[in-house]
């Protein structure tokens, strides 16, 4: 706690300083992006839980909610709640687009100095966030959760066929991708603003590759990426097909090789999910 308030005063101070320069954005310290595809069963739990946690703190934040065209009342449950709290807002995806493409689509409607997105289930709590907030405050440009750190921390594990096909898929990206980190596809990362906005607009990857796309940008444009471990407790319900999304994952990864040797990373930017006019506010919203 005591460390949280630590980081907001010298975001404050920072405020002031280094980042003046974007004070006209807005007064929105950090932005919390969550995908959501299907989520009616435990969307509202997590959205109390987020609400909650960040009115205790006294942060200024605000709550993107991307509805991925989902079948079922996940719009609705964001709607209800943000009628009565003006942090939370709706981003319609066109459709179903994937989760590559929504955290995209939500990174790109934030508004905060920080942004950071959890998955919808808090496989990893949302008290764990001051731990990347303090890897940024100590000088990273992205700071991503990680569940092998320091496994200890895992209190509910995948099942072994995920963890295998984990380990797989990591392998794989240090061979072809050169990317050495233990965990890249934890649901839970957080962005300073400007490698966001740098990266964010290049990713072509819309479903469950591009975590390794924006690892592998970052990298190509010098911005520095600490792992941090967080605790992580795996929940049922998981909507990832092993086969199907498992072999569409090891082709995406040799797209991003691809796409890098065409020159399809060297400046400009993405065609999809750029920031919409579609974003529904609660009433009050301080935009
Ligand atoms: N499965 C799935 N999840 C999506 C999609 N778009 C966004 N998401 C979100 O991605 C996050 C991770 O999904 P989850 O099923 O918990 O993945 P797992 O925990 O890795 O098995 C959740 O917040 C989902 O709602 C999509 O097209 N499919
Ligand atoms: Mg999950």
């Amino acid at each position: 706690m005591l460390a949280t308030s630590n980081f907001s005063d010298t975001i404050d101070q920072k405020r002031r300083g280094a980042w003046a320069h974007e004070n006209s954005l807005s007064d929105i310290t950090y932005s919390i992006v969550i995908p959501a595809y299907n989520e009616g069963a435990r969307l509202r739990a997590t959205l109390e839980k987020v609400l909650a946690y960040i009115r205790r703190q006294g942060w200024g934040t605000e709550v993107i909610v991307v509805n991925d065209g989902s079948r079922d009342n996940t719009a609705d449950i964001v709607r209800e709640i943000a009628q009565t709290d003006a942090t939370l807002r709706l981003v319609e995806n066109p459709g179903n687009r994937g989760k590559g493409y929504s955290v995209r689509h939500g990174i790109l409607n934030a508004r905060g100095r920080v942004v950071l997105f959890s998955d919808a289930d808090l496989s990893s709590p949302i008290e764990e966030m001051p731990k990347l907030l303090q890897a940024l405050e100590a000088g990273a440009d992205i700071a991503i959760g990680s569940r092998w750190l320091r496994a200890e921390l895992q209190t509910q594990r995948q099942s072994v066929h995920r963890q295998l096909f984990g380990r797989i898929f990591n392998v794989l990206l240090r061979i072809i991708l050169g990317l050495r980190f233990k965990d890249t596809q934890c649901g839970f990362k957080a962005f300073t603003r400007r490698s966001a906005q740098t990266i964010l607009p290049l990713q072509q990857i819309e479903r469950w590759g591009f975590d390794p796309e924006i690892l592998f940008l970052a990298r190509k444009f010098g911005f520095k990426v600490q792992e941090v471990p967080v605790s992580w407790g795996h929940s049922g319900g998981t909507r990832m097909h092993p086969v199907l999304d498992g072999s569409r994952m090891f082709l995406e990864i040799l797209r991003i090789r691809w796409y890098d040797l065409s020159g399809k990373y060297d400046g400009h930017a993405g065609v999809a999910a750029q920031p919409t006019a579609n974003v529904r506010r609660g009433p009050q919203s301080r935009a």
